[in-house]
């Protein structure tokens, strides 16, 4: 009996937002199977891979993907049945060529991670070895990587935007844990601050509900208001700000730019993009950022390059849409030094062997790796075996709630303790 594919099949499941998604289940021929399911995003940019959307306004509103299924089902399983699923590198390169376009939008790129994830999980069981063991062998070929730390852990404790609940503009607003705790530390930290911003918007009267990451989405007055809590939420644990704990933020600022320039609910007129530089700068002098993510629109390459040489040695600049974990990106980002770390997000790019090509690259140039989940997920766990994988510095799940959030930190404490064990 050998790992040669058997079979592999897809279906439509749901996400955390209630919307479909594919799941795969590839079968080798010795009978260990793999079964993983892609993650959506709400706020995507326009750079990314394109994710197959059946368009059929009578079924989940236009969202379904019963086409990219049927491409698991039809051509790709016919294109890789009978390849040994220890090549993994063999059939990403397969299904790249079966699809034959920039970015995947002939079969999917949810049809086609789906399909080379659950590869890696038939090929990883039938090694009787941890997925993160797996995982970090394969990305050997792409980068020598050690396995020696869990990442560290970046919470969304308070979501705006497309997330939110419409009235902070900012995405993402981040605690983050010193790098050198534990990781079940981080998230003890993690979930104590939660707690405290809990306490304090309920103070101020301003629970309204979660978002779509389990953070809190409060109605508060502007994006200011919001830092604000977290420090105060800081104050009331005995973590000490800028030695315990640091804050983060993910702008997804491509969304709030419009005709005038960024418009946030911080002031009546909208900032121009120089303007905006010296208020990210401002903000950065008050509350010492550690990560800046998306600060600028996605494709102002000069305003990114501006930013990160004034303040880029002192806080991570991160590019999530900026660079959609394409390589070709990376590669520009890299040669205009237009920032400091990467958000690198497995669907962006569509399958495996692109990830870690991609994160390979950023290693290489010193460039900081920041393993991130969709707003819209699964109970899937894979991508925090792959953050262990290519040791990235930090992992991004959202808060420390929600069944698809902590299914990933609760798999990160597991591969914690059995590396304690093994070392
Ligand atoms: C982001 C992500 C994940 P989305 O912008 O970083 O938090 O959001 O998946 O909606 O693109
Ligand atoms: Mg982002």
């Amino acid at each position: 009996m050998t790992t040669k594919i058997y079979s592999v099949t897809a279906r439509e499941i749901l996400d955390s937002r209630g919307n479909p998604t594919v799941e795969a289940t590839v079968i080798l021929e010795n009978g260990y199977r793999g079964t993983s399911a892609v993650a959506a995003g709400a706020s995507k940019g326009s750079h990314e891979a394109v994710e197959l959307r059946d368009g059929d306004k009578k079924r989940y509103m236009g969202s379904g993907v019963l086409k990219a299924v049927e491409n698991v089902n039809g051509p790709i399983n016919k294109r890789i049945r009978g390849t040994d699923a220890l090549n993994q590198q063999g059939i990403d390169t397969a299904l790249i060529e079966l699809d034959g376009t920039p970015n995947k939008s002939k079969l999917g790129a949810n049809s086609v991670l789906a399909t080379s994830m659950a590869v890696a999980v038939a090929a990883a069981a039938s090694q009787r070895q941890p997925l993160y063991r797996y995982l970090n062998s394969l990305f050997t070929s792409f980068h020598q990587t050690k396995l020696d730390r869990i990442p560290t852990p970046t919470f969304n404790m308070i979501n705006g935007g497309l997330h939110g609940a419409g009235n902070l503009n900012f995405q993402e607003f981040h605690i983050v844990p010193a790098s050198n705790k534990p990781f079940h530390e981080g998230l003890e930290m993690g979930v104590s601050v939660y707690y405290s911003i809990k306490q304090i918007l309920q103070y101020r009267n301003a629970v309204h509900s979660v978002g779509d990451e389990g953070g809190f989405a409060p109605n508060l007055f502007t994006n200011m208001d919001a830092l604000e809590v977290l420090m105060d939420a800081i104050r009331n644990t005995h973590y000490r700000f800028g030695v315990d704990i640091y804050l983060g933020l993910d702008l997804a600022a491509t969304q709030f730019l419009g005709e005038n320039g960024y418009l946030i609910k911080d002031k009546p007129i909208a900032y121009k993009p120089a303007e905006f530089i010296d208020y990210l700068v401002e903000i950065h002098n008050k509350f010492h950022l550690l990560i800046l993510e998306d600060p600028l629109a996605e494709d102002d390459w000069d305003g990114w390059k501006k930013l990160t040489s004034r303040i880029g040695s002192d806080v991570l600049i991160v590019g999530d849409d900026l660079l959609a974990t394409n390589p070709e990106r990376l590669k520009k980002a890299i040669e205009m030094k237009a920032c400091t770390a990467i958000l690198a997000k497995p669907n962006q790019i569509g399958s495996l062997s692109e990830f870690m090509n991609v994160a390979a690259i950023a290693k290489t140039h010193d460039i900081k790796i920041i393993t991130s989940h969709r707003s819209g997920e699964t109970t899937d766990t894979f991508v925090a075996d792959l953050a262990v994988a290519i040791q990235s510095e930090y992992v991004k799940f959202g808060a420390p709630v929600r069944g698809e959030r902590v299914a990933k930190y609760n798999r990160l404490l597991a591969i914690e303790t059995e590396m304690i064990a093994a070392k």
